[in-house]
């Protein structure tokens, strides 16, 4: 099997990330998404709406949406458990993924696709005022989380998760073209370092 995707960029990062944790060594295919790489022919027979990562099996057969994927290969290499060990638990790291990708991750990716120069080649037609509006939902949601991080290391409990690889990667992504861990989020700085550290986060970064 390989994946569509450039490994150390967004979504495709997401699931490197959970593939290290694993230590499952699938192939990614680099996708440059500025030159419309995903946009062909081609790519729409894997994903109809071109969206990045896709994992291709062996037989052709297709998976998109990273959380869908990483459930897929969970299924096939249960161990180490990442994605929960027991019902309860598979609901409660869902219920996360779901609570940051839809909640903090959406609107972060929001404000960089409406307003940052480098997002106008996906975005051509940006509208600013909408993208700071989803930076202020953005920093609303991380200081709920901030006060959540006061007494456990990761966002659904002890153990780094999927909740965990979505908003880290995602706050890492767009801190060059400017967002930022508002100030009085102390907790969530030193969740963030926590989560930078992991090898797995080391090595999918892009200056890896
Ligand atoms: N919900 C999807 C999101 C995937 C996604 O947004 N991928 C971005 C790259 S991070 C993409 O392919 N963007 C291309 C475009 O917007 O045209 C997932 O979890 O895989």
């Amino acid at each position: 099997m390989k994946i569509w995707g450039t490994r150390t960029q967004g979504s495709p990062r997401r699931l490197a990330v959970y593939l290290e944790e694993k230590g499952l060594p699938i192939p990614f295919i680099p996708v440059d998404l500025r030159q419309g790489e995903h946009r062909t022919p081609a790519f729409f027979a894997r994903n109809p709406v071109a969206l990045v990562p896709v994992l291709e099996l062996d037989d052709g057969r297709c998976l998109s949406e990273t959380l869908s994927i990483a459930r897929y290969l969970e299924e096939l290499h249960p161990d180490p458990p990442f994605l929960g060990r027991d019902p309860f638990e598979r609901a409660h790291l869902d219920m996360w993924s779901r609570r940051i990708e839809f909640g903090v991750y959406a609107a972060i990716r929001d404000w960089y696709r409406q307003t940052s120069p480098f997002a106008r080649a996906l975005e051509p037609e940006q509208i600013p005022a909408w993208g700071e509006l989803q930076k202020r939902k953005a920093e609303d949601q991380l200081r709920l989380l901030d006060r959540d991080l006061a007494d456990r290391s990761f966002l659904a409990g002890e153990v780094f998760s999927f909740a965990d690889i979505t908003l880290a990667t995602s706050l890492e992504g767009t801190a060059a073209a400017g967002f930022a861990i508002p100030g009085d989020c102390g907790n969530l700085r030193r969740w963030l370092e926590r989560c930078a550290r992991r090898p797995s986060m080391v090595a999918t970064r892009a200056s890896a």
